[in-house]
């Protein structure tokens, strides 16, 4: 039975509930039965749904509350979204407990690395200064633009099978810290994180490039990083 993988959704212009087509696809392509969630604020319509999905992906999308990492907006935070915020970090938290596997993408990353514990540079360019490469690419998304060096024998390195690849690249936040039980595992060569995963589950990741928008174009390391996902809720 192929697994049902539940993806995460924006709302936009509070009235829509959007997410890219390349997400369903992907995970379609990679064998997973994909089903895009709402975003729920119930706690007992959140359980629900970690029971019945068996794995997730944490889409990209807005900046992340600074408060669920203890600090104030600073002034180049984007747009946030309380409700999506709430039911992600919600969902995420539970899906630990169960030991479910997910993926993040970009602001997917993030949440994942945020709800366990972690925290983010709310705005890379004005924390971290001059230095830094065009993390917000103006090329297309399909395009790769930076090098990612991934840490030897880490699951992502295992997936993508090199240490060193090109990716694409839309974020202005980043993440900080991880908790305690994760590593980081993949740097740009301005030593901004590029990617996380857990040492203590069956399957957490969280790329900060945009894996969905290449996966139909080159199968090396964007389809498999899906096709991991879905096998790991299938053993
Ligand atoms: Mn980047």
């Amino acid at each position: 039975m192929k697994p049902i993988i539940g993806i995460t959704s924006n709302i936009r212009e509070e009235k829509l509930l959007t997410t890219g087509i390349s997400n369903v696809r992907a995970i379609e392509r990679a064998g997973g039965v994909p089903v895009v969630l709402p975003n729920l604020t119930d706690e007992q319509a959140v359980m629900r749904i970690a029971g019945i999905v068996d794995g997730l992906l944490v889409t990209g999308g807005g900046d992340i509350d600074p408060s669920f990492f203890g600090e104030e907006p600073l002034p180049a935070l984007g747009e946030v979204c309380p409700e999506r915020d709430l039911f992600e970090r919600m969902l995420i938290n539970r899906l630990l407990e169960l030991d479910k596997p997910m993926l993040g993408i970009c602001r997917g990353c993030q949440m994942i690395n945020v709800s366990a514990g972690g925290s983010l540079y709310q705005d890379i360019y004005s924390q971290l200064g001059n230095g830094l490469l065009q993390h917000t690419q103006k090329a297309p998304r399909s395009h790769t633009s930076h090098w990612v060096e991934a840490t030897d024998s880490s699951l992502l390195h295992r997936i993508v099978g090199e240490t060193r690849f090109k990716v694409n690249t839309f974020h202005h936040q980043a993440i900080r810290t991880v908790p305690e039980g994760f590593n980081i595992c993949g740097y740009a060569s301005d030593g901004i994180v590029e990617a996380f995963e857990s040492q203590r589950h069956r399957f957490v990741l969280g790329v900060q490039w945009h894996p969905e928008n290449l996966a139909g174009r080159d199968d090396v390391y964007s389809l498999q990083l899906f096709r991991a996902l879905v096998q790991a809720c299938t053993n």
